[in-house]
């Protein structure tokens, strides 16, 4: 899939005040904001058109836009965001959704976030997990399966989401965490297995063939080099001590 547009959100000055699991200290906000600057520049770089959001601090988690949609060449699906205080943040994204695809949605008691879904090509990876109920992905697999595509459904394993985990390489080629290297959802994929100490280089973005991979995780960036694919560093730990990071920062479309 080829990209020509995405959506972004500046992250709000109490960003700090999310929701995380990390234990990696309070984000520094100043730093954020050069960080997701830099983030939208390389998805300038890359043809992009980036529709960025002015900040809203009634949600201090709304710059990991990728959870409030799915997006696929034919629709887009607003989510039910698994985390309450995460709820209503979808409301400002569907407008500019709506210039671009068919708007469908999650409805309760389903549950979905973006993080967990991973699009493919005609294929879509649904991960269940805290934020991504059975209901959730049940209607998702409805409504994407209705535009010919077809959905596969797995645990999204010990990540936040399942693209915290997974990503693509390509249609048929997954970037991914050991704990997925059995998976019986996932055979017939070639596989790429990010060694142990690197795990939170899961998260790496395709983007119009290169790859963003997050800076300081040089094994990672080798493997993906190996491959011939351009890949492109850039730093976000402040958004990785709120459990975010490459792939939460953008809608692509
Ligand atoms: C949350 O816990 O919801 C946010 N602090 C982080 C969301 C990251 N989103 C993503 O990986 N798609």
């Amino acid at each position: 899939m080829s990209f020509s547009h995405a959506i972004a959100r500046t992250p709000s000055r109490n960003a700090g005040d999310g929701l995380t699991n990390a234990s990696l200290g309070v984000p520094n906000i100043d730093l954020m904001l050069t960080q997701h600057r830099n983030y939208l520049r390389i998805l300038e770089s890359l043809g992009l058109q980036v529709a960025v959001l002015d900040a809203d601090e009634a949600f201090p988690d709304s710059c990991f836009v990728e959870d409030t949609a799915v997006v696929t060449e034919s629709v887009a699906v607003i989510t039910r965001p698994g985390a309450p205080s995460r709820r209503g943040e979808e409301i400002a994204i569907e407008p500019l959704l709506a210039v671009h695809r068919p708007i469908e949605r999650i409805v309760a008691p389903g549950t979905v976030d973006g993080g967990d879904i991973l699009v493919m090509g005609e294929h879509v990876l649904i991960g269940l997990s805290e934020r991504t109920n059975e209901e959730g992905a049940g209607q998702l697999t409805e409504i994407v399966e209705a535009t010919g595509m077809r959905c596969t459904t797995l645990p999204a394993g010990n990540g936040l989401h399942l693209k915290s985990s997974i990503n693509a390489l390509g249609d048929q080629r997954l970037l991914m965490t050991n704990e997925f290297v059995d998976s019986p959802q996932l055979r017939g994929f070639e596989k790429i297995i990010i060694p142990d100490d690197e795990t939170y280089a899961g998260n790496s973005l395709i983007v119009n063939g290169r790859v963003l991979v997050p800076a300081d995780f040089p094994k990672t960036r080798a493997l993906i080099d190996a491959l011939g694919v351009e890949t492109i560093e850039t730093q976000v730990s402040e958004f990785r001590k709120m459990d975010g990071g490459l792939t939460c920062l953008s809608l692509r479309l």
